[in-house]
């Protein structure tokens, strides 16, 4: 049994999370989560929201609250949203609590004893009519490198280069839209990460053998152009306070640390508040020295944040000297588009996660966002292959078979596995499909390669339609009862098969599957030995005969032209 670390990026606070966001992130590290569960494995996942940072601020405002309120408040809505997609965090906490605050505070000290911090002044964008600095999403204008007009004080959306607000050409208050500003003075903290340069370009080359071709390519991008020292201080209100050894910094009052620097250390925050809610230890999980050391940590995020977790996080963690453990792999996405542009919450192209929940069950998205992962390039959601997938691989292929199989067996065999017949040529096909297949599912799971792990779950769900059509239990019974109760039996078999590796990507309709066919929760997992060594016995033959099952719910419903029609009409289309 390995111990698994897994985190999600975590999703920041200003606002619900649209489809794209779930899909490259937080919904495949959950699907891998339940993976290793299902394999056995002692799993822990955290997350958290990210509640720092000028954008916090800016939504604040606009919404009229305090940035605490308003994180209060929007924290609970992302909870509930994240409950209402199955998503099975050990742990979904706050950047703004306490852990985080003492352990980013305290990578500050040791940093700085380090000779890895230092003060400097810098020049900052300051508006004259608002009367205070404008870091970051503050201030708005033209990108240096692109042209676009919008393009906001730390990073161009559209070209995706990271900025210094006061590159912008023609910059102007995202606050009060004021251009009247000017360059002034003021004092920051500096991480001076170009001293660790050759340091972290050693770290890459030991671990990019693990990771995607896509993360160790913008890894490699970064410390090609060169490590530059950045700034880890900003003048806002709302933020982690700067310290020095506990006390208020001098001069730093009206200053906190940089979102940017808290935000990967709310891993371990969120974990230290995972730890004193349920009395665990997480020492176990992030201290080399205290048993971390056979900890396999995976993380997932989108592209646009892999600098930060393959160069910036690490010199945060090397730099220290201290024994925390470090990321093993890390698995990085494209963008899901919609359509052929962005999501747009401001044009309201795209459904957001709370949305989705009220149009269809999550495992609906869940199995369409996984089947069709931007896994190796950018995807584009469609309606029309939503509806083709939900229709096709949910309905058809698992949903009839799931209800076909029970059906039966509660009209001719009394609700009962039943007893009877001698296993055949297409019982011995079936096995042999299970023991090519089930190899494979695992190893597509392993390899994280979400799409391929779906594409063998449904090519698993069409093996076992294909045996029942050849197996023909319902034309079996007219002639011989023992033949069609050995058809049901092995269909009911794979019935409780098809939950138990759907569990991943669907873990809502598995459960109604498998309570169906009362598999007590211990025998939900999978079992590789038992693939192939097993055979007939252990494959299709483990569940026990007069066992009494019943017909599952409904699991699924097509979706019709017209609700197309409707949704695209209320989310946008082509
Ligand atoms: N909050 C994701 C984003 O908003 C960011 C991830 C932080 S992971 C430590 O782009
Ligand atoms: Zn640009």
């Amino acid at each position: 049994m390995a111990r698994i670390l897994i985190t999600s990026a975590l999703p920041y606070i200003n606002g619900v999370k649209h489809l794209g966001n779930l899909a490259g992130s937080m919904l495949p590290a959950d699907v891998y989560a339940r993976f290793n569960r299902l394999m056995g494995h002692e799993v822990l996942f955290i997350c958290a929201t990210d509640e720092h940072g000028t954008p916090a601020e800016l939504a604040a405002a606009e919404a009229g609250q305090t940035p605490a309120q308003y994180c209060d408040e929007q924290h609970e809505i992302q909870k509930r949203v994240g409950a209402g997609f199955s998503l099975s965090f050990d742990w979904f906490g706050r950047s703004s609590r306490e852990p985080n605050r003492k352990l980013t505070q305290h990578f500050a000290d040791v940093l700085e004893d380090n000779g890895l911090i230092e003060e400097r002044t810098s020049r900052q964008v300051y508006s004259v009519d608002d009367k205070r600095f404008l870091p970051d999403r503050y201030v708005e204008g033209t990108c240096p490198n692109c042209g676009y007009e919008k393009a906001r004080g730390d990073q161009c959306d559209n070209c995706g280069t990271l900025l210094d607000p006061v590159d912008l050409i023609n910059p102007y208050s995202s606050v009060s839209g004021s251009k009247n500003v000017e360059i002034r003075d003021t004092r920051h903290l500096f991480l001076l990460q170009s001293k660790l340069q050759d340091r972290i370009r050693k770290w890459v080359d030991a671990r990019s053998a693990n990771w995607p071709q896509l993360t160790s390519s913008i890894a490699y991008k970064w410390l090609d152009e060169g490590l530059i020292d950045r700034s880890i201080t900003r003048d806002l209100s709302w933020g982690i306070p700067v310290t020095r050894h506990g006390k208020t910094r001098a001069g730093f009052e009206h200053k906190v640390f940089y979102v940017w620097f808290d935000a990967p250390v709310e891993y371990i925050g969120s974990t230290v508040e995972w730890a004193e809610a349920n009395q665990q230890n997480w020492e176990r999980w992030w201290r080399t020295d205290k048993g971390a050391d056979d900890v396999a940590y995976v993380q997932f995020m989108g592209k646009d944040n892999v600098a930060f977790h393959t160069v910036s996080f690490p010199v945060t963690i090397l730099g220290s000297e201290e024994p925390w453990k470090q990321v093993d792999r890390l698995k990085a996405f494209n963008w899901l588009n919609w359509y052929g542009g962005k999501f747009s919450t401001s044009s309201k192209r795209g459904v957001f996660m709370d949305q989705a929940l009220e149009l269809l069950p999550s495992d609906y998205w869940r199995w369409y966002l996984v089947a069709n992962s931007p896994e190796s390039s950018d995807t584009a959601f469609t309606w029309e292959s939503f509806k083709a997938s939900i229709n096709s691989d949910l309905n058809d292929v698992l949903g009839n078979f799931v209800n076909r199989i029970t059906k039966y067996a509660s009209a001719k065999f009394e609700g009962q596995v039943p007893d009877g017949g001698t296993p055949g040529e297409h019982e011995a096909w079936m096995v042999q499909q299970l023991q090519e297949r089930l190899p494979q599912f695992i190893a597509h799971y392993e390899a994280m390669e979400f799409r391929k792990a779906a594409a063998e779950t449904r090519a698993i769900w069409a093996a076992g339609n294909e045996y029942i059509t050849k197996a023909a239990p319902w034309t079996a019974y007219k002639t011989s009862v023992d033949q069609a109760a050995l058809g049901i039996r092995t269909g009911l078999n794979l019935v409780a098969l098809f939950g138990i590796i759907a569990q991943p990507i669907i873990p809502e309709t598995a459960k109604k599957i498998l309570d169906a066919l009362n598999i007590p929760e211990g025998n939900r997992s999978l079992d590789p030995k038992k693939i192939g060594e097993g055979g007939y016995p252990a494959l299709l033959d483990a569940l026990p005969r007069g066992l009494p099952i019943a017909v599952p719910p409904q699991l699924f419903t097509k979706i019709e032209d017209a609700q197309v029609a409707e949704w695209k009409a209320r989310f946008g289309g082509e």
